[in-house]
């Protein structure tokens, strides 16, 4: 498989559903089902944090997950775990600044993967894009209730400053964002939007997922 070109992997991080069971109150296949109706373009398996599964059962529920995309057309993406991503033959994996460097991810990973990298500032966007990181999730853009370790809130300037610097890769915005918020992400210079609770809390994960796809589109 060849390299996915920028343009291809811009247009399918324009609505980025990120998600564990942990940040959902119903079935995690159901949110999903719904959020792909919705319009969702990317989505991200993120069992993680206070009651994420374990084991057998984490694995189940991912391919599980895996199967409700390749249905929809929707590639899916590992967080962080390189084997999970591997055992599955995932579409791509999202590391932190925490986890192995997409260089050495990609040798094990193949070239047709894709690689997402979280930044949070120039020199760690610069770090990852040298790396290999094909996509950059920059945040929290707003304060989030999803993520324990979240770093301090910085609006859009990092996205602005990536962009002022002649950062052209692809770029995601990432926490506290919904319909209502998300447009001056798109405006500072982001490809698209991704978001755990405004689609794994809504009562409609359809509409939700509607709603930021007009804000992004
Ligand atoms: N990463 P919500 S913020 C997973 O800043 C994650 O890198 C962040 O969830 C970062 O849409 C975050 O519910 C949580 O705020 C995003």
């Amino acid at each position: 498989m060849t390299r996915m070109i920028s343009e291809e992997l811009r247009a399918l991080l324009k609505v980025y559903f990120i998600m564990g069971s942990m940040n959902c109150s119903r079935p995690p296949s159901a949110v999903l089902r719904e959020a792909i109706a919705g319009g969702i373009t990317l989505f991200q398996f993120r069992e993680k944090g206070p009651g994420a599964l374990t084991g057998t059962a984490r694995v189940e529920l991912a391919r599980e997950l895996q199967q409700i995309c390749q249905r929809g057309g929707v590639p899916f993406i590992v967080n962080d775990d390189l084997e999970l991503a591997l055992t599955l033959d995932a579409d791509g994996i999202h590391v932190g600044q925490d986890d192995a460097p997409a260089l050495e991810i990609r040798q094990r990973f193949g070239s047709g993967k894709i690689i997402g990298v979280s930044a949070h500032s120039l020199a760690e966007a610069r770090r990852a894009i040298a790396d290999g990181a094909d996509y950059l999730g920059v945040g929290p853009v707003y304060p989030t209730i999803s993520k324990d370790d979240a770093q301090a809130v910085r609006g859009t300037a990092v996205i602005e400053e990536l962009r002022a610097h002649g950062i052209a890769h692809p770029l995601v915005g990432i926490g506290g964002i919904t319909a209502a918020n998300a447009f001056p992400v798109i405006q500072a210079g982001a490809d698209g939007i991704s978001v755990i609770s405004a689609m794994a809390a809504a009562a409609d994960a359809r509409a939700a997922a509607r709603e930021l796809a007009q804000v992004t589109d």
